[in-house]
């Protein structure tokens, strides 16, 4: 029989000639007894648990890990789920899958659905859902030309999340504009509600009308360009991953402010996983002087990059179509359009990266292949 080392701590448990150390507290947290089977939730306290917890005895039973605890608990661990720990190959997986760099060519293979066919076929949701997670970009067609159809495709992936704009905006041309969404100027490429404490994830903009001269749309794979920054200038891809640069966005009842890294990097990877760029809503930088002479290079090189032919893509949104993307890893614009020249109407909204994530993970479990 496989011998179990107990230790002040933790114990070791042999797997073949390795032998792997848990820490007690981690093994009576993670007892199964510990969880509620209905909700899969921790039902067990391990702050009401003795300062010195310890196994009064344990060993390996057939396939499994045996533990009586000193205060007469016993516990029961599959080894198999113990060695895979052991070896990292359990971490909880936030960020899923594999993201797919694409460049100015994207359009003709950008993933494609259909709104009747997401509606009828929650598999066909899945493939969504993945498409936006591997290239953060999708296009939905056969949008109905209401306010609804744009909240049901929401729902399909999440909740819609509120910003300072409310729950979804009308991006069309406005008397009294409060932002330069609402003119017929054009936007340079940027990234949404990056003066929000924590800028909305996923972006859905839905075009009920676009009669306009002009008005065609920029889209850019921001990690991509963050990426390749990485690689051509090391020192500015630091400068904008490690300053903290204000946005602003005021109305006549709001004035919202944040700060945020232009590069955003995952902590758990050191990969890019975001962006926050917006020109029409950085406030004024505030570092001292002498470091605007590192930043501003460094800011105005990673945006020249975006504008590449190489990078940028660019094409005509039309009525009915949806073009949903990942607002932290994909910038956007569109280019000016003529005043007068027809109806242009978007209507847009957000959920959060996370309701994308968890959607991808239920339907992944529910149609594994
Ligand atoms: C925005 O509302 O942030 C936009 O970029 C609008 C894009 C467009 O008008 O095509």
């Amino acid at each position: 029989m496989a011998l179990v080392s107990l230790m002040q701590n933790g114990l070791l448990v042999p797997f073949g000639s390795e032998l792997a150390y848990f820490n007690y507290f981690w093994l009576r947290d993670n007892c199964p007894s510990s969880w509620d089977t209905v909700t899969q939730e921790r039902i067990f306290d391990i702050l009401a648990e003795a300062d010195d917890l310890n196994a009064a005895a344990a060993e390996v039973r057939g396939n499994y890990l045996w533990i009586a605890w000193r205060n007469g608990h016993e516990s029961q661990y599959d080894l198999c789920w113990l060695e895979q720990w052991h070896k990292e190959e359990s971490r909880i997986d936030v960020a899923i899958r594999n993201r797919r760099p694409w460049y100015s060519n994207h359009y003709e293979s950008m993933a494609r659905f259909d709104f009747n066919a997401l509606l009828d076929r929650p598999a066909e949701v899945l493939d969504w859902a993945e498409a936006l997670l591997d290239d953060g970009i999708a296009l939905v067609s056969g949008m109905p030309n209401t306010d609804e159809a744009l909240q049901l495709l929401c729902e399909f992936l999440g909740i819609v999340r509120p910003t300072y704009s409310g729950n979804a905006f009308d991006v069309r041309m406005k008397i009294d504009p409060v932002n330069l969404a609402y003119t017929n100027k054009a936007l340079e490429l940027h990234t949404d509600e990056a003066a929000e404490e924590f800028p909305p994830g996923i972006q859905f903009l839905h075009c009920r009308a676009n009669e306009v001269a002009g008005g065609n749309s920029l889209f850019v794979d921001a990690m991509a360009v963050a990426n390749e920054l990485k690689k051509a200038y090391p020192e500015y891809f630091k400068i904008l991953s490690e300053y903290k640069v204000p946005f602003r966005y005021t109305t006549h009842s709001q004035d919202v402010r944040a700060k945020q890294h232009i590069i955003e990097i995952d902590e758990n990877n050191g990969e890019v996983s975001g962006i926050n760029f917006s020109q029409h809503l950085a406030d004024i930088f505030d570092f001292p002087q002498h470091e605007m002479d590192v930043f501003y290079p460094a800011f105005r090189k990673f945006g020249k990059m975006m504008q590449d032919p190489r990078f940028l893509m660019t094409f005509r949104l039309n009525a009915g179509e949806c073009i949903v993307f990942d607002n932290h890893r994909v910038a956007h614009g569109r280019t000016s359009f003529e005043e007068g020249s027809g109806l242009r109407h978007l209507r847009g909204c957000y959920i959060d990266r996370g309701d994308l994530r968890s959607t991808y993970r239920v339907l992944k479990a529910r149609y594994p292949n």
